[in-house]
C-alpha cells in the first residue's frame, strides 16, 4: 500500500519507523511518504493560512498550497483522508475497508483547518471518475491541533490488517469475533500469583470451551460498564 501524508509538520510521523509499521516499510508492503507543505510554497514567508472570510478566530489552510501539493497525489485510484474533527467517526469497520485500498492519501491540517474549497475541488466527477474518493474523518469527538496525530491513528489501525504486516494472523482472527463483544476479556500471564493477586482458575484448566464460554462472559460484563 502507498501511503501519502501531507502536512507542515512532518517530524510528527517519526513514530512510523518503529515497530510493525517500521518493518513493514522494510518489508516493503507499506510505502509511506510524507511531504513537507512548506516546501511547496513559493512566497519568502511560507505562507500556509490566511484569516477566514466572514470573520471569527483563527487562520484558514489556502487553498493554492494545498491544490500544489495534492494535485501529483491525487492521479487515479486513491482514497483522500482530509482530518477534521466535523468528519464521519473512524472505527474497526472503516479500517478494514481502508486497509483494501492500493493508495490512501493523508491531507493533515492546522490551525482551524483547510478551505473547504479543496474538498470540494477533489469531489467533482471527473475526479470521481479517474478514482479519486474523498473522506472527511474523525477519530474521536475532541479537537487535535491538527490532522497528523490523528493520521497516525489512522494509519496504525489500518496498516496492521495488511496481509504480512502482522507477524501473527490469529491475532486477527480473534478480532474478528468483536462484534459479539468477544476481543474484550481480561488477559493474564505469568507468575500464578501477583501481589496477592490470583489468575482466574479457569484459565489454568486446559478446558479451552469453558474458558471462551467464561471469556465471552466477561467481556459482555466489561461491554455493559464501558458503553
Ligand atoms: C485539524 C481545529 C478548531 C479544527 C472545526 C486541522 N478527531 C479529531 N479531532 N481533531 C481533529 C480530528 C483535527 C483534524 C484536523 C484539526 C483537528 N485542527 C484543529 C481547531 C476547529 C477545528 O475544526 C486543524
Amino acid at each position: 500500500m502507498k501511503i501519502d501524508a501531507v502536512t507542515i509538520f512532518p517530524e510528527y510521523f517519526a513514530p512510523a519507523q518503529l515497530s510493525l509499521l517500521g518493518k513493514a516499510q522494510n518489508k516493503g508492503i507499506v510505502d509511506l511518504a510524507v511531504h513537507d507543505l512548506r516546501s511547496i510554497t513559493s512566497d519568502n514567508h511560507n505562507t500556509v493560512d490566511d484569516t477566514p472570510y466572514g470573520g471569527g478566530a483563527g487562520m484558514v489552510m489556502l487553498p493554492e498550497v494545498w491544490g500544489k501539493a495534492l494535485d501529483p497525489l491525487l492521479i487515479s485510484d486513491v482514497d483522500l483522508i482530509i482530518l477534521t474533527p466535523a468528519g464521519k467517526r473512524f472505527n474497526q469497520a472503516m479500517a478494514e475497508s481502508f486497509a483494501k485500498v492500493n493508495h490512501l492519501v493523508f491531507a493533515c491540517g492546522r490551525y482551524e483547518g483547510i478551505d473547504d474549497r479543496v474538498r470540494q475541488y477533489y469531489s467533482q466527477p471527473e475526479f470521481v471518475k479517474s478514482g479519486v474518493r474523498v473522506h472527511e474523518v474523525s477519530i474521536g469527538d475532541y479537537v487535535l491541533g491538527g490532522g497528523e496525530v490523528a493520521s497516525l491513528v489512522m494509519i496504525e489501525a489500518i496498516t496492521r490488517l495488511i496481509p504480512g504486516v502482522l507477524g501473527n494472523p490469529e491475532s486477527l482472527m480473534d478480532e474478528s469475533h468483536n462484534s459479539d463483544g468477544y476481543l474484550e476479556y481480561p488477559n493474564f500471564t505469568k507468575p500464578q500469583e501477583w501481589r496477592g493477586i490470583s489468575v482466574p482458575e479457569i484459565l489454568l484448566s486446559g478446558n479451552h470451551g469453558e474458558i471462551a464460554k467464561w471469556r465471552k462472559l466477561q467481556a459482555q460484563e466489561r461491554a455493559k460498564k464501558a458503553h
